[in-house]
């Protein structure tokens, strides 16, 4: 038996452990599909500081924002083998996997953002977090993100939804999103978030879908400048941890991370509804047209997509109806 190396095995932890500095036992990398400055992106570093601030260096926050560690459904699959532990996922990437989440990724299943957010605020919201938590997804679903209503963009314009007719419109990869486009009468292209930029430009599709600080921050508006508002489709986005870590955390540790990620849903929608208005002003200045359609025009893209509700919310009819009852 080496006596020295003994030593030296109990010494050197013992040694760092009372040098100030507690070592970090857990470390948070979290990853966003977005830029930084982004609102939701914001929002989850406050949560991260305060993550750090509040458990007193157990654990460290970093973000990975600009889509760095992939397509977000490259990083959900990396969540769930906690090789990245926290990221925000839009619900549209969850559905085909959770389909209970579905419900919310309907057309016109909410009748405006402030519905929306009374909804997920509320005891449906938190409903459909556990769903996430208890399937098979590994994931534990803290908290959601506003993110927005949104609406056509495209190259030449939809004035009128007989415009749509043949366009390829790029969705997420979800059957409801590819079926809502298809019944509106243009033809729904799957594709990652990154992607849609170049496939703009080279005309692989003639537009997509999304809301107004996606189409600036993500420089689509470089190629499709009439943004039809359709506002079809109204998508809250959870923000997630991985089951191995959230397994690892303490009963107050995991506290402290639900408590904060709730604070960061309520502090995301401020700056959501400011950078909302700010896409809108430097958009039009961008020369992107803001078309805005007459009840009836907007009732034809409602009618359009009824079959999309009837085939994917059938299973969910009593969900849908307290959905509708919530004012
Ligand atoms: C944005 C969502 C983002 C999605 C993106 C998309 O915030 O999570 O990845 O839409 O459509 O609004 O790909």
């Amino acid at each position: 038996m080496d006596f020295k190396r003994t030593l030296l095995a109990v010494a050197l932890p013992l040694a760092f452990g009372l040098s100030g500095m507690a070592q970090a036992e857990i470390k948070i990398k979290f990853a966003e599909v977005h830029p930084a400055g982004y609102p939701p992106v914001v929002a989850e570093q406050q949560m991260g500081k305060k993550l750090e601030e509040q458990s007193k260096g157990e654990i460290t926050f970093k973000m990975f924002a600009g889509g760095v560690l992939g397509s977000e459904k490259e990083v959900v699959e990396q969540v769930q083998t906690n090789a990245v532990q926290m990221t925000r996922v839009s619900l549209g990437i969850v559905g085909p996997v959770v389909p209970d989440v579905n419900v919310f990724n309907l057309p016109f299943v909410f009748r405006d953002q402030a519905h929306m957010r009374k909804i997920i605020d509320g005891e449906i919201g938190q409903e459909i977090l556990d769903k996430i938590t208890n399937s098979e997804f590994n994931l534990v679903a803290l908290a959601w993100m506003d993110g927005g209503t949104r609406n056509l963009y495209t190259k030449k314009p939809v004035r009128d939804i007989a415009d749509l007719k043949g366009m390829k419109i790029r969705v997420q990869g979800n059957p409801v999103f590819i079926d809502t486009i298809n019944d509106m009468g243009g033809n729904g292209i799957a594709m990652a978030t990154g992607e849609i930029f170049s496939a703009l430009q080279t005309g692989v599709i003639d537009g997509a879908e999304n809301n107004p600080p996606t189409l600036l921050e993500h420089n689509h508006y470089q190629s499709a400048k009439f943004y039809t508002l359709t506002e079809h489709l109204i998508l809250p986005e959870p923000v997630v941890m991985s089951k191995i870590t959230w397994k690892k955390l303490s009963a107050d540790q995991q506290k402290l991370v639900q408590t904060l990620a709730r604070e960061a849903q309520m502090e995301e929608r401020v700056l959501w509804d400011k950078k909302s208005a700010e896409a809108e002003t430097t958009l039009k200045a961008a020369g992107v047209e803001f078309i805005t359609l007459s009840p009836a025009q907007k009732k034809a893209f409602f009618d359009a997509t009824q079959p999309v509700r009837d085939k994917y919310g059938a299973p969910y009819k009593d969900l849908i109806s307290r959905i509708e009852a919530v004012q």
